[in-house]
């Protein structure tokens, strides 16, 4: 079944992403990812520490956005690297064996690379358009079943999910779903999420 992954929405406030992220919301969730740009570091390792905390107690893995340093300091379940960040094999010889690391890809053949230099999972997208990264041109969903079928590490889809088209998505078989709009851009986000997690549940009973 594919499961949800949940990233924070950094146009929110720090105490506005606490409030959104750090209860009810964690329930049903595969996975949360702290993604925070252009905040103080002292910023960004409070909201990691708190919300590390909270997962933990809720029992949904925590990943950090863009900082190996800060995922191994608050003891997350793992990191995600973007295109633009550290390479992924030095970082996961420094990361405890265990630790999730994750990498964005826009093709099979980066997906390959990034599993050979020891990723734990690849993220291929933008699979639509979004708000979120408005410049960048969505790979669509070809590439993510491409990507599935070649690729020997969990895939996640992510970039311009919303329920409208989460059954094109659901088609290529995804490890996991990432979104960030379709949740906290919604009139009721604890609600979209909820609709989100039973769609994901629902597929997976139609496909046994
Ligand atoms: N990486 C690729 S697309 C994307 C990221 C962080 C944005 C996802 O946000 P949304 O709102 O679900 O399109
Ligand atoms: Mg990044």
């Amino acid at each position: 079944m594919a499961k949800l992954y949940l990233l924070t929405d950094d146009s929110l406030e720090p105490e506005g992403m606490l409030e959104l992220y750090g209860g009810a919301m964690l329930d049903g969730l595969g996975m949360l990812q702290l993604r925070v740009k252009g905040r103080e570091d002292a910023v960004f390792f409070r909201l990691a520490e708190e919300l590390a905390e909270r997962c933990r107690k809720a029992g949904v893995p925590f990943i950090v956005n863009d900082r190996p340093d800060v995922a191994l300091l608050v003891g997350a379940a793992g990191v995600h690297l973007g295109r633009g960040d550290l390479p992924v094999a030095p970082v996961s010889r420094l990361l405890p064996p265990g630790m999730l690391v994750g990498r964005s890809v826009r093709s099979p053949s980066q997906a390959k690379e990034a599993v050979r230099d020891g990723a734990s999972y690849v993220a291929v997208g933008p699979c639509f358009s979004t708000p979120v990264k408005p410049g960048l041109k969505p790979v669509g969903t070809p590439v993510l079943q491409e990507t599935v079928r070649q690729c020997e590490a969990p895939v996640c889809a992510i970039g311009g999910i919303t329920p409208s088209n989460l059954g094109r998505v659901l088609e290529a078989r995804p490890a996991y779903v990432a979104v960030i709009s379709a949740v906290s851009r919604s009139a009721e986000p604890l609600r979209a999420k909820e609709l989100l997690v039973e769609a994901l549940r629902r597929d997976d009973e139609g496909g046994r």
